[in-house]
C-alpha cells in the first residue's frame, strides 16, 4: 500500500496577531520558528461563540463566529484525515467501548490518546464583515461577466479596495511570515513565484495535499489580466510546481490538479495545486480553471481572457453580486 504520510520537515492569517495571539494557538511541535508550533496556553479558551456560520458533518468541520478579547473572530475547527503510520499507536494506546454486537458485526467508540485527536484550528482575528460572510453558508447565483461587465462592474469593484486585504500575500513574498513553510522559490521578478502549503492543509498526509504558488510579479489581479505575455510565467509555475511536488511529496503530475480561481478571493495572481481525488473546496467547474487550459487558450489567442465572457457563482451577500444586480445584469 502506498505510504500517503508526509515525512515532515517543517511545518498567518491577514490578522493582527498582537491582539489575538494567532501564532501561539498552533500546537504542532515540529513546526518551529517564530513561536509557530509552540505549545502554549490555549489562546482560544476565552473565545465566546456568537453564532455558527456553517457546519458540515461529512467534512467534520464547523465554523464559528464569536468574540476573542473583544475582537470579532472566526474559528474553523476541522477533524483531520488519518495517517497510516500512526495506526499501530492509535490501537495500542486506546480504550474501546462496545456500542453493539450482532453476528460478525460490532461497533465501538475508540478513545485514542489526545495526541491522535488533534483538531485543525484556524483563527481569523480580528475578523472583518467580509470574513464572517465568506465562511457563512449562503445560496449562490451564477453570473455572466462579459468583457464590458468586467470593465464597468468588476474592475471598479476590485480597485475600490473593497476586496480582501492582500497583507498576508505580501508577508509571504517579503518573507515576513510563513518563511519556514516555503517549499520552493523561483526569485525571478518576472517569471518567479513562491510555492508553499495552503493554510487549509496540515501537511501530515498527501491525500489532501494543497499548495499555492504566489507570483512575485505585482499587479496581476486575476485570470482576466493574463495575456500571452504571461505565458513564460504560467509555464514556469506549472513545470517547476509539478517537479517540486514530485521531488518533495513523490506525487507525479498525473495526480495533480493545478488551477486558478475565477473569481478569486485575493486579487494577486496565485495558482492552486491539489491532489486529484481530493475534493478540495473550490475545485469545481464553476470556479476552477485548469492552468494547462489557461496556457493553451493564451497560446491560441493572446487576448483570450480579456475578451471572453466568464461565468462564476457569487453568494447572496457578496458585494460584487449587488453590483451586478444594480447594473441590471442579474
Ligand atoms: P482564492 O482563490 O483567492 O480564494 O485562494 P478562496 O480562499 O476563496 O479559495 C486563496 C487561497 O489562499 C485559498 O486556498 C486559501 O486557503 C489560501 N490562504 C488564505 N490565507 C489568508 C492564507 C494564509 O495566510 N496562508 C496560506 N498559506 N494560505 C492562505
Amino acid at each position: 500500500m502506498a505510504d500517503t504520510t508526509v515525512k515532515r520537515e517543517r511545518g498567518s492569517e491577514e490578522t493582527n496577531e498582537l491582539h489575538c495571539e494567532v501564532k501561539k494557538t498552533k500546537v504542532d511541535d515540529n513546526n518551529g520558528g517564530d513561536g509557530v508550533g509552540a505549545k502554549s496556553q490555549n489562546a482560544l479558551s476565552g473565545f465566546k461563540t456568537s453564532n455558527v456560520l456553517s457546519v458540515n458533518a461529512r467534512e467534520k468541520r464547523i465554523v464559528l463566529h464569536g468574540k476573542l478579547a473583544d475582537e470579532d473572530a472566526v474559528v474553523i475547527l476541522e477533524k483531520t484525515p488519518f495517517t497510516e503510520d500512526t495506526m499501530d499507536q492509535v490501537f495500542k494506546g486506546s480504550t474501546l467501548k462496545l456500542d453493539m454486537k450482532n453476528y460478525i458485526y460490532s461497533t465501538y467508540q475508540l478513545q485514542a490518546s489526545p495526541h491522535y485527536n488533534e483538531i485543525k484550528t484556524t483563527l481569523v482575528c480580528p475578523a472583518t464583515e467580509k470574513h464572517i460572510s465568506k465562511y457563512k453558508h449562503q445560496e449562490s447565483f451564477f453570473v455572466e461577466e462579459t468583457k464590458k461587465d468586467y470593465e464597468t462592474i468588476t474592475l471598479p469593484f476590485i480597485e475600490d479596495q473593497t476586496t480582501f486585504s492582500l497583507e498576508w500575500v505580501y508577508n509571504i513574498l517579503q518573507k515576513k511570515a510563513e518563511v519556514e513553510r516555503i517549499v520552493y522559490e523561483d526569485p525571478d521578478p518576472d517569471t518567479g513565484f513562491i510555492l508553499l502549503p495552503d493554510f487549509k492543509w496540515n501537511q501530515k498526509q498527501v491525500d489532501d495535499l494543497y499548495l499555492i504558488a504566489i507570483v512575485h510579479r505585482m499587479n496581476i489581479r486575476s485570470l482576466r489580466d493574463l495575456t500571452a505575455e504571461h505565458l513564460p510565467l504560467l509555464v514556469n509555475i506549472l513545470q517547476k510546481g509539478q517537479m517540486t511536488i514530485l521531488e518533495r511529496y513523490s506525487l507525479p503530475s498525473s495526480k495533480l490538479r493545478v488551477y486558478l480561481h475565477y473569481q478569486p478571493s485575493y486579487y494577486h495572481l496565485h495558482v492552486h495545486f491539489t491532489k486529484l481525488g481530493y475534493d478540495a473546496p473550490g475545485c469545481g467547474v464553476e470556479r476552477a480553471h485548469l492552468l494547462s487550459d489557461v496556457i493553451q487558450n493564451l497560446q491560441s489567442d493572446p487576448q483570450y481572457y480579456k475578451n471572453r465572457t466568464m461565468y462564476f457563482p457569487l453568494r447572496e451577500e457578496d458585494k460584487l453580486l449587488s453590483k451586478f444586480k444594480e447594473a441590471g445584469r442579474l
